[in-house]
């Protein structure tokens, strides 16, 4: 079975719950880049003061401060990981192509979530956490168009892509990504 997961997919595609499901089954770790960013707002820390902002118009956090999280959380001890909404572009990439040598730990397959536009924004508005307004949601989607879709061809090209169907029940949705880890 795979151990080094990464989910990728537009803002709503159902990565985060995904994620949730298959490391809490093989006790992996999960590692979501929003959600942490969202703790360190919550702490009121001074990264949160100085990304808050930025999450709630929708727009990427800088790749310095996000490869500092990644590195902080990813080492040796994980049973295996699912990177959750990480990489974003073509510079985190690199970079996690450059940590993951240094833990020689390769990525061993990628879940591309593909669902249509009018879904994810019925869910996301449905969901309402602070960046799921109407606005918010349109900056997101122009941002995941430009700069994290070319990744899809990016891990096709090395053969590391699945493709998952996530417009459906999240049981099937599952069933189907258990499916192709094995
Ligand atoms: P994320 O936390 O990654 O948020 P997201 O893209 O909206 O995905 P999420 O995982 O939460 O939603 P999901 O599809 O599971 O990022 C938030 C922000 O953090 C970014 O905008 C950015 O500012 C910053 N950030 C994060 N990573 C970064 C990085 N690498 N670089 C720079 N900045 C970064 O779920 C959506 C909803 O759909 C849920 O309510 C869920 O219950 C529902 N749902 C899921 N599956 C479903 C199904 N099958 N049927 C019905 N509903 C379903």
């Amino acid at each position: 079975m795979k151990k080094h997961l990464l989910f990728l997919g537009p803002p709503g595609a159902g990565k985060g719950t995904q994620a949730a499901i298959l490391s809490e089954a093989n006790a992996y770790l999960h590692l979501s880049t929003g959600e942490l960013l969202r703790q360190e707002i919550d702490s009121h820390t001074l990264l949160g003061k100085q990304v808050k902002g930025i999450i709630n118009k929708g727009e990427l956090v800088s790749d310095q401060l996000v490869l500092e999280i990644v590195k902080k959380n990813l080492n040796k001890e994980n049973k295996g990981w699912i990177l959750d909404g990480y990489p974003r572009n073509l510079s985190q990439v690199n970079s996690l192509n450059d940590v993951l040598i240094k833990l020689n730990q390769p990525l061993e397959i990628v879940f591309y979530l593909d669902i249509p536009e009018e879904v994810l924004i019925k869910r996301l508005l449905m969901r309402g956490r602070k960046d799921d307004n109407e606005e918010t949601i349109k900056t997101r989607l122009e941002i995941y168009k430009k700069t994290t879709e070319p990744l899809i061809e990016y891990y096709k090209n090395l053969s590391l892509l699945q493709y998952i169907n996530a417009d459906g029940d999240l049981k099937n949705i599952s069933t189907d990504i258990k499916q192709k880890m094995a």
